[in-house]
C-alpha cells in the first residue's frame, strides 16, 4: 500500500475518533439551555451563628448556556440564587463557567464553577432577618450527561425535546454552594458567619435541537416537517415559525431549515 493512502485511512481515522469523543458536550451546547431542579440537600451554617438542616427541592429553573469567558465553550450559566433560594435574600447570580472534564460519546463530565465577592450589607434571612456583609459566594456543580431517548422534559422547561440527562457527579467536593460574611456587617472574626449547602441532589435535562437552529416543530429532528411548516408560513410573522425572531418567515428561516436539515435523530 502506499503510505500517502495509508496516512490517509489513519489521519480519517483519527478524525472520526476525535467527533467521536466529543460530542456529548457538543450535543448538550447545541440545545442551548438545560432544564435544573435541585431535588434535595443538607445546609450548615457556623461561626458567629450555628444553624443545619436539610433543604427540600425547589422548582425547576432553566439555565441559558452562554461564553462567560469566551473561551469557545457556550455552556456557561448565570446562577440566579434568588431563584434556587427564593426566601434568603442573597440577591446575586454567580456565573459558573463551564469546563468539560471528559467526554467518550457515552459520558461526559462537566463541572461549573464560579465565585463573587460582593462585599455588600444587604439583609438576609436566617430565620430571623439580620444584616449581614457578604464578602463571598461560591458554586460548584459537577454533573455526568448522558444520553436519554429524544423526550419531551421531565422537568417542562425546555421548549424543545430533550436527549440528554445530568445527574451530579464528584460529590461534595465539586457539588456545594457556599458563602461568607459578617453579622451584623461588623467586619471582625467575632461576627464570621460561614454558610454552605452540601450534600446535593440534583437533576438536570438538555440537549436536543432548538428551533433557532430550524428545528420549528421543536421535536427530535430538523426534517422535512419543519421545512413545510416553514413553507406554509412563508411571507408571515407567524412568531412560531420564525426562526431567527426577526419578526418575519422568510428566505433567512428557510435557510437555516435547510443548513441543518437532519440534524438531531
Ligand atoms: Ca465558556
Ligand atoms: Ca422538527
Ligand atoms: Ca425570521
Amino acid at each position: 500500500m502506499r503510505n500517502g493512502a495509508f496516512a490517509g485511512i489513519v489521519f480519517a481515522g483519527l478524525m472520526s475518533i476525535s467527533i467521536a469523543t466529543a460530542q456529548i458536550a457538543d450535543a448538550m451546547e447545541r440545545g442551548g439551555s438545560i432544564s435544573w431542579r435541585f431535588l434535595s440537600g443538607n445546609y450548615e451554617i457556623t461561626g458567629a451563628i450555628s444553624q443545619s438542616g436539610t433543604l427540600s427541592a425547589g422548582d425547576p429553573v432553566m439555565f441559558g448556556f452562554q461564553d462567560l469567558n469566551n473561551d469557545g465553550v457556550a455552556l456557561d450559566v448565570l446562577l440566579d440564587l434568588a431563584q434556587l433560594l427564593p426566601d434568603v435574600g442573597l440577591n446575586y447570580q454567580v456565573p459558573l463557567i463551564a469546563t468539560v472534564l471528559s467526554d467518550d460519546g457515552i459520558t461526559a463530565i462537566v463541572r461549573w464553577t464560579g465565585a463573587l465577592d460582593p462585599n455588600e450589607c444587604i439583609q438576609v434571612n436566617l430565620g430571623a432577618t439580620v444584616n449581614v456583609l457578604v464578602t463571598h459566594v461560591e458554586g460548584s456543580l459537577q454533573g455526568a450527561v448522558m444520553r436519554i431517548a429524544c423526550q419531551p422534559d421531565h422537568l417542562g422547561l425546555l421548549p424543545h425535546y430533550a436527549t440528554l440527562q445530568v445527574v451530579p457527579n464528584g460529590g461534595d467536593t465539586y457539588n456545594y454552594l457556599r458563602a461568607q460574611g459578617y453579622l451584623f456587617c461588623v467586619p471582625q472574626d467575632t461576627f464570621l458567619i460561614n454558610a454552605r449547602i452540601f450534600n446535593m441532589d440534583w437533576i438536570g435535562y438538555g440537549g436536543g435541537v432548538p428551533k433557532s437552529l430550524g428545528n420549528v416543530n421543536e421535536d427530535c429532528i430538523v426534517d422535512d416537517a419543519d421545512l413545510l411548516t416553514v413553507l406554509f408560513a412563508f411571507g408571515s410573522s407567524d412568531p412560531d415559525t420564525d426562526v431567527n425572531g426577526d419578526g418575519i418567515v422568510d428566505d433567512a428561516d428557510l435557510l437555516t431549515v435547510l443548513f441543518n436539515f437532519g440534524t438531531g435523530g
